[in-house]
């Protein structure tokens, strides 16, 4: 149990007992008030690629690689439309791609190497240049393999906000913040810790008859978690005065596992998912954010006190991934309570379909394959790992229905670059009107995305967890 020692270490050291108490200036990142934002989104954004040190806690600093100094890097505030250009240095030795997560862009500056994006070379620049659209809660990180090396790749401190302003208004509130789930000092692990059990109990349609019972290889888990820079203790809390309307994006920037968020004797007001407005807003209790899913939520600060947010797992949360939200006038340590039992449902904001279903369709069927590569597990897409001897091929202008078969006992946050698509079935349950680029499907489970082929160029499709990408959960759709 060599892990759960470092758990307790690690919280003497972040000094939970500290945390009600009234500390200095707030970060800037993570306190972002409306009336801080710039008036004028800028056009022109420099990225530096280099050693970062992120204070997670006071005698837990990690040294990581990152943008311009900082994990997570600068917020790029950008206007819907107006074109801009990313100046990229890479202070580093291996060759970089910056990623614009949830924007239709076109391949050549999509950051992919897959798609044929040009690479930032070491010690070398390289700019992007491209109009962001569409408006909302965007983001970029790296896209570099990191294949057994747990210091490259989405496992560093490569991650930020991108965030497209258009002329939707979310309406009104009275701060707003920016918030990035993460974990730090990743290694492999034969156990790696289930933390699903808060997931939909759906059907589980692509079960097959007889299960794989070889021994799996290994995964990467962590034990050390922040939001944003730091960890739960040791950060300055969120001060809210009752009444507060406060609206907060989140992030799941890991590389490793779905996340929960929980806040005691408070609802999430759920407005838009991977920045796209839902159709029907509705209140949940707890959130799940797979890796790359972005959610846009407002909170009612009615129940004074001093609470904890984070994840509802004990672990997670005493590792580190947390936030204290404490109300005006109140000095009492930070309160946590168990989460009720719930499940995620993608569902409850959509609407119901209205449209005929694509006559065109895609199929993807998901395997894993235990111990494909050494102790690591490999992942086939229709049978084969990436690189495919033939693409998926689109026609321009078509509207398909691609479905993801979930072979695997992992649910599996799925990622299409360059294109939103829209979620027509889940959990067995038809809907419409959810845009998303990053879709979460469960174990066993099988799910119906629409999007129309309107983006010529490569694209990549694949799993947001660095792992399973890395060994062939992926695959490239190409135009004909
Ligand atoms: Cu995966």
């Amino acid at each position: 149990m060599r892990s759960s020692i470092q758990r307790r270490d690690f919280l003497k050291l972040a000094g939970l007992a500290a945390a009600g108490s009234r500390l200095g200036a707030q970060e800037t990142q993570s306190f972002l008030s409306p009336s801080a934002a710039p008036d004028v989104a800028r056009t022109d954004f420099k990225l530096e690629i280099g050693t970062v040190t992120v204070d997670l806690a006071p005698n837990r600093i990690l040294s990581t690689t990152g943008y311009n100094g900082t994990s997570p890097g600068p917020l790029l505030r950008m206007k819907e439309g107006v074109p801009v250009t990313v100046n990229v240095t890479n202070n580093t030795d291996i060759p970089e791609y910056v990623h614009f997560h949830g924007l239709l862009i076109p391949s050549e500056v999509d950051g992919s190497e897959e798609e044929g994006t040009p690479e930032v070379p070491p010690h070398g620049s390289r700019s992007y240049k491209f109009t962001p659209t569409p408006a909302g809660t965007r983001w970029y990180h790296t896209h570099t393999m990191s294949m057994d090396d747990l210091h490259r790749g989405s496992y560093t401190g490569m991650f930020g906000f991108l965030i497209v302003e258009g002329a939707n208004n979310p309406g009104t509130y009275d701060q707003e913040h920016y918030l990035a789930l993460r974990d730090w000092e990743p290694y492999f692990s034969n156990q790696a810790m289930d933390n699903d059990d808060l997931d939909a109990t759906g059907p589980q349609p692509e079960r097959p008859a007889v299960l794989d019972t070889r021994q799996p290889g290994v995964e990467v888990q962590a034990d050390v978690y922040s939001i944003n820079d730091k960890a739960l203790g040791s950060g300055e809390p969120i001060r809210v005065k009752q009444g507060d309307r406060v609206m907060f994006h989140f992030l799941n920037a890991s590389a490793i596992e779905n996340r929960h968020l929980y806040l005691p004797g408070h609802k999430f007001n759920v407005i838009a998912l991977d920045g796209n407005p839902v159709p029907t807003p509705a209140a949940v209790d707890v959130l799940l954010l797979g890796p790359g899913e972005r959610i846009d939520c407002w909170v009612e600060m009615n129940q004074p006190g001093v609470w904890i947010m984070g994840a509802p797992e004990d672990p997670v949360r005493e590792g580190g991934l947390g936030i204290v939200i404490e109300y005006a006038n109140q000095h009492r340590t930070p309160q946590w309570t168990a989460a009720p039992k719930s499940s995620w449902d993608y569902t409850i904001f959509g609407k119901p379909p209205t449209q005929p279903a694509p006559t065109e369709t895609l199929d993807m069927i998901f395997e894993k394959i235990p111990r494909g590569a050494g102790i690591f597990n490999t992942f086939n897409v229709n049978g084969k790992p990436y690189p495919h001897d033939r693409e998926f091929v689109l026609k321009q202008g078509t509207r398909y229905r691609l479905t993801f078969h979930n072979r695997t006992d992992d649910a599996h946050p799925l990622h299409l670059h360059r294109h939103q698509f829209e979620i027509a079935e889940i959990y067995g349950k038809p809907t419409s009107g959810i845009i998303k680029d990053t879709v979460v499907v469960p174990t066993y489970g099988r799910a119906s995305v629409d999007f129309t082929a309107d983006q010529p160029g490569l694209t990549l499709f694949h799993c947001h967890i660095q792992m399973h990408m890395d060994y062939g959960f992926k695959a490239l759709l190409r135009y004909a």
